[in-house]
């Protein structure tokens, strides 16, 4: 086995032992060099991606990018992205490092851009500034850049080592799913989120004296949900849920975003309430799909208040959710969260409409005989199919845990 150095110095061998053992060899040398590289690589990979996700709110809709300059084995500087201060992360790392960044190796989550968008290509910034080498986390998916950039940079004689190439890109790609979904598929990604009972029941039993929470998980999770909403563009809920719960369906995290999360109703016949929490927290940044008339007293009335009321075409007497995430992918709503009741969850289900679920259960049963608690029985639960989900992780938040997984390979054909 080839001990990398850093190993070799924990080692427990004693030295006078050490000393005895052949020589090393110029392959081990080699093999030692390469190990160290590896491990370098990973490290400043890792904080590109750290640095990256500063850009949480503040990137979309455009994609979070860090970048990490490295010069005689020392970070020379570091950027990311955010949307609003237009500069890419490596112009920002560049910029920093001024003349340093000759010879230098750039570490960057993203392939570097190729194309002339609001500012000009990363890559030829790149070539101009005579950096050395450049690790790209993963491939930009967006079709204008698509292996351009570092195709670009090789033909410029810099040395490009891509994570895909060796696989290594999952946190990469994890982190700019939406991204990746978006920009090909012109609608957000959608997460289905939602808080269950161990045996699944999505609702408590009202309690007997009226105090008992009616929350079914805890604060821990709840906090978690709050950052969720922050990481998402949009929030999704049916008009039954905001009858129900009156809820107020904004991001409480406290951690910065450039737009508000926006709070999508879906509301066939335009039964939104002027009274409820959301339209008296209105600020532009509520949107209600309706298939009623978008021009009735209700709807003059919602808009005085700041709420947008959109019409959009009906199937079977509700909004076409399809046609529903069209409109919220050409607005640049690159993630929605759907935190919703059975009805709407299971109409997004059925539709193929949910990318990505995360569900939140509690420690606690309500009663193991029912099932499909929620859901009109009958006719209804005939059409539902067993779904599989892929790439499960399970994280726990005080007494619960939350299961996520996908039903669509975000990344397919790339
Ligand atoms: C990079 N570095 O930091 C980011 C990149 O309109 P623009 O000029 O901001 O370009 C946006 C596109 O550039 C975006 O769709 C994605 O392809 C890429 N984002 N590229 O080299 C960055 N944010
Ligand atoms: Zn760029």
């Amino acid at each position: 086995m080839t001990l990398c150095p850093s190993m070799r110095k924990r080692s427990l061998i004693p030295s006078s032992i050490e000393s005895a053992m052949p020589r090393e060899t110029a392959e081990m040398k080699a093999a030692d060099a390469q190990t160290l590289d590896l491990s370098r690589d990973q490290e400043y990979a890792a904080r590109a991606l750290e640095l990256a996700a500063r850009g949480r709110g503040l990137a979309s809709p455009n994609p979070m990018v860090g970048a990490v300059l490295l010069s005689d084995g020392k970070v020379i500087a570091e950027g990311f992205h955010t949307y609003d201060a237009l500069r890419h992360a490596e112009i920002i790392a560049l910029e920093a490092a001024g003349e340093k960044a000759r010879g230098a190796t750039v570490y960057v989550n993203l392939e570097p851009c190729s194309h002339t968008g609001r500012t000009d290509p990363c890559s030829r910034a790149l070539i101009a500034a005579g950096v050395s080498r450049v690790v790209a986390g993963m491939i930009d998916p967006n079709p204008a850049v698509a292996g351009r950039g570092l195709k670009e940079l090789r033909a410029a004689g810099i040395r490009v080592d891509c994570s895909c190439t060796s696989g290594a890109c999952a946190d990469a790609r994890r982190l700019n799913e939406a991204f990746a979904w978006w920009i090909r598929k012109r609608r957000p990604l959608v997460t289905l989120k939602t808080a269950l009972t161990l045996d699944g029941s999505l609702v408590l039993p009202r309690s007997r004296n009226g105090n008992e929470s009616r929350w079914i998980t805890s604060e821990i999770s709840r906090a978690e949900v709050h950052r969720m909403r922050h990481a998402s563009d949009a929030i999704m809920t049916g008009i039954g849920t905001i009858l129900a719960d009156d809820p107020l369906l904004t991001d409480r995290s406290g951690l910065p975003r450039r737009r508000p999360l926006l709070r999508v109703v879906l509301d066939s016949r335009l039964r939104l309430s002027p009274k409820s929490q959301v339209v008296r927290s209105a600020k532009g940044d509520v949107l209600v799909f309706t298939c009623a008339s978008a021009s009735s007293a209700r709807a003059k009335k919602l808009n005085a208040l700041g709420v947008e009321v959109f019409p959009i075409r009906a199937r079977r007497g509700r909004p076409d959710l399809q046609a529903v995430l069209e409109e919220l992918g050409r607005r640049d709503i690159l993630s929605v969260m759907l935190e919703a009741g059975p009805l709407l969850n299971q109409a997004a289900l059925e539709a193929d409409l949910v990318e990505k679920v995360r569900l939140f259960y509690a420690p606690t049963l309500v009663g193991l005989g029912s099932s499909l608690s929620g859901l009109p029985s009958g006719k209804r639960a005939n059409s539902l199919r067993v779904r599989e989900l892929s790439s499960m992780r399970t994280e726990n938040f005080g007494p619960d845990f939350a299961v996520e997984g996908y039903l669509r390979d975000v990344y397919r054909n790339h």
